[in-house]
């Protein structure tokens, strides 16, 4: 080893430090060959490796300056286990556009680009290519490969260490070193002809994909991914029952970072991004709504662009780019945003607080191509939130929450809907984007109860109506199937009048 590793994995740099000697000498006190041995015991390693107590001095054994240091960044930066994936700032000003305004050059150097990484595919050992940069977000197992970040703090900016890793491979193929993942405008124009041509679709899994348990295979190899067309795609996130157009401005016209991502802090409310996002997962196609897939879909890399460049937008009109100013817009603790180990992003080499400001990477958006309008109108619950002191609108007493309150969505498998109904007919819908094994993945566990605010008019609840919920589930073939309310924890409902703040 010449030079210390700054960001060694357990797998790549720190199981080969120990010698069989080594291993079988210490026996009797501690375990050597294996990743839980040597974590669980790693700062006594460390503090004997620096010292030279161990290994024997006499042998000529002790580890080099290098080494030691390789293992204490080991141990610094959480314990990396596999597969390590460096987020580097690009060299040069990266700025991503509308996909609508590409040119016909640009469109051909994404097309080679991607095309490049789909090339990779056949070796299933490269980790750059286009079917193992997919895979990090959630299938293939077994668990410790699976990374699962939304519906809390780290939602974000985990994903903008993603889109910077698989921008740097779209880079990395020859001839493309200036490429730039453009994004999609959600609330813009149909997706272009393109995007539904080589190499964007179709895909075909290059592999099988192995299960949360890595025993056994959740999708065989050669099974195609599914979209919806444009059109349909279109057509959904417009729906009158979709809340992707509300939640987005209800996100940016948020005054606090809490307020714009919704599911952070101690209130675990349905809302604002993570909403929008959701929804616009379920609007795109099978493949896409599910978490252990959606990544597959190329489309996810110009879909996911787009919600970085909304949480950077929403950055730069509330003036929260750096690290100082994004902290002044935090109602809750920022724990999450230290500088310790267990705030690392597996499978990357940052923490939330690295990703924060956008500039920091060269990484900017241009606008789209359409004008884009923010409606600042806000909404206090008349309960709890409002001060006497400040006044409000009588009109305002036409708004009326309607709350399901204590959603369990551990017990439910996979993709959900939550339906409103009165008299019979669905007023209000909205969707949860969440992985099959919810109940065992450690994120989702954070947040298993949550509630979800309806905001519908007076009128749309006329005297003596009958409120209900219903729960649909997604099922991997397309389908969606009813399940009863006592198989989601019993959520109740509660109604509730909304003042407007003046
Ligand atoms: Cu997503």
């Amino acid at each position: 080893m010449e030079h210390p590793i700054e960001f060694p994995t357990y797998e790549e740099h720190i199981k080969d430090l120990f010698t069989q000697a080594d291993k079988g000498c210490m026996r009797f006190a501690l375990d050597l060959s294996t990743y839980d041995g040597v974590m669980e015991k790693a700062n006594q390693i460390l503090s004997r490796v620096k010292a030279g107590t161990m290994p024997p001095p006499d042998e000529n054994r002790r580890w080099s300056a290098e080494q030691v240091e390789t293992f204490e960044n080991w141990v610094k930066n959480g314990f990396q286990r596999v597969r390590a994936y460096l987020v580097r700032p690009s060299n040069k000003q990266v700025v991503r556009k509308d996909l609508l305004n590409l040119t016909g050059e640009e469109i051909a150097l994404l097309q080679k680009a991607f095309q490049g990484l789909r090339d990779r595919d056949s070796d299933i050992s490269d980790k750059f290519s286009f079917f193992n940069l997919a895979g990090i977000h959630w299938y293939p197992g077994p668990r410790r490969y699976i990374h699962c970040r939304h519906h809390d703090n780290e939602y974000n900016p985990w994903h903008r260490a993603y889109l910077i890793v698989f921008e740097n491979a779209l880079r990395s193929i020859e001839g493309c070193e200036t490429v730039t993942l453009p994004y999609w405008d959600i609330l813009g124009d149909e997706l272009p002809n393109w995007v539904f041509e080589e190499p964007f679709f179709p895909y075909s899994y290059p592999h099988d994909l192995l299960d949360f348990t890595g025993d056994e295979v959740a999708i065989d190899a050669g099974t195609p991914i599914q979209r919806f067309s444009a059109a349909i795609i279109k057509q959904n996130i417009f729906a009158r029952l979709s809340p992707v157009p509300s939640s987005i401005s209800t996100a940016l016209a948020a005054p606090t970072w809490e307020r714009f991502n919704g599911w952070s802090g101690s209130t675990s409310l349905h809302n604002a991004i993570i909403e929008a996002h959701d929804n616009g997962h379920g609007a795109c196609g099978p493949t896409i709504s599910r978490p252990s897939t959606a990544a597959f879909d190329p489309h996810f890399w110009f879909f996911h662009c787009n919600w970085d460049r909304l949480w950077w937008k929403w950055q730069t009109e509330h003036r929260a780019t750096s690290i100082a100013l994004f902290k002044s817009k935090l109602e809750e603790a920022d724990g999450w945003l230290d500088n310790k180990p267990s705030n690392i992003l597996k499978p990357f080499n940052v923490r939330s607080l690295d990703m924060i400001d956008s500039a920091s990477w060269n990484v900017g958006y241009e606008a789209p191509s359409r004008g884009e309008r923010t409606d600042d109108r806000t909404f206090v619950m008349a309960s709890g939130r409002a001060l006497g002191a400040e006044a409000f609108k009588i009109s305002s007493l036409e708004t009326v929450s309607v709350r399901v309150k204590n959603i369990n969505r551990l017990k439910i498998i996979g993709s959900f809907a939550i339906d409103l109904n009165v008299n019979g007919e669905t007023i209000r819908s909205t969707r949860i984007f969440q992985p099959d094994e919810a109940s065992e993945c450690d994120t989702c566990q954070k947040k298993g109860i949550f509630s979800k605010d309806f905001l519908v008019q007076r009128d749309e609840l006329p005297p003596g109506a009958e409120i209900r919920v219903r729960i649909r589930r997604f099922l991997i073939d397309g389908r969606e199937e009813e399940i009863p309310l006592s198989e989601a924890g019993n959520p109740n409902i509660n109604v509730r009048f909304l003042l407007d703040q003046e």
